[in-house]
């Protein structure tokens, strides 16, 4: 089983290549950011609390990302591995994942992390944020907040995973399929 997880902070890259990874490995795709935007969209209890976090810029709170990650998981026990988007976010997701992979003998094979820089970004998201009608795109200080949540909570994933030895940098910056093939190199590293 291929379990991928694609890091970065928030406009790396990481739905774009995600589509990409998904379309030549058969993997199931697990964003995080995309189930919390379906139950905002269903108007779940869960989708209105985590809505107003995420119109500030917020991380949503570890015990309701790391329950809709276990539930997709039990959903797809037959899958070819999995593409982790968007999670773990923090540390404690890190050792919920690695918790909930080991009850079925499994584990991550490799994370790939996408690299780009915090000017980049900006540029990146109050572009995405002419379309994409979501708030967190809509306004440069909301963005540095997400990209400040990232520096405090969400780079030691980074050191988590390399104590593990399972941590490959990608130059985020550039061409997208160059991108794809840098990952794609990550990836055949481990397969
Ligand atoms: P996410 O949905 O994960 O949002 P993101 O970080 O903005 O997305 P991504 O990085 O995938 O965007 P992409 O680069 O593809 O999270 C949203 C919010 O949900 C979080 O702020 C948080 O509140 C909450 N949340 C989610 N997961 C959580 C968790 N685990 N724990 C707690 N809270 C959680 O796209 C960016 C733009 O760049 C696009 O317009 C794209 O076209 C462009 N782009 C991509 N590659 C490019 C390239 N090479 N060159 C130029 N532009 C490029």
């Amino acid at each position: 089983m291929l379990n991928l997880i694609l890091f970065g902070p928030p406009g790396a890259g990481k739905g774009t290549q995600s589509e990409k990874i998904i379309a030549k490995y058969n993997l199931i795709h697990l964003s995080t950011g995309d189930l919390l935007r379906s139950e905002i969209q269903a108007g779940s209890e869960l989708g209105l609390k985590a809505k107003t976090l995420m119109d500030q810029g917020l991380l949503v709170p570890d015990e309701v990302v790391i329950g809709m990650i276990d539930h997709k998981l039990k959903t797809h026990r037959d899958a070819a591995g999995f593409i982790f988007d968007g999670f773990p976010r923090t540390v404690k997701q890190s050792e919920a994942l690695d918790n909930l992979l080991a009850s079925y003998n499994e584990s991550i094979s490799v994370m790939v992390a996408l690299v780009v820089d915090d000017n980049e970004l900006l540029a990146r998201l109050l572009k995405r944020g002419l379309t994409s009608g979501r708030p967190d795109d809509q306004n440069e200080e909301l963005i540095s907040k997400r990209i400040q949540e990232y520096n405090s909570k969400t780079k030691p994933v980074a050191d988590y995973y390399q104590a593990q030895g399972k941590f490959v940098p990608v130059d985020g910056i550039g061409e997208i399929e160059t991108i794809f093939s840098e990952i794609s190199n990550a990836i055949s590293a481990v397969k």
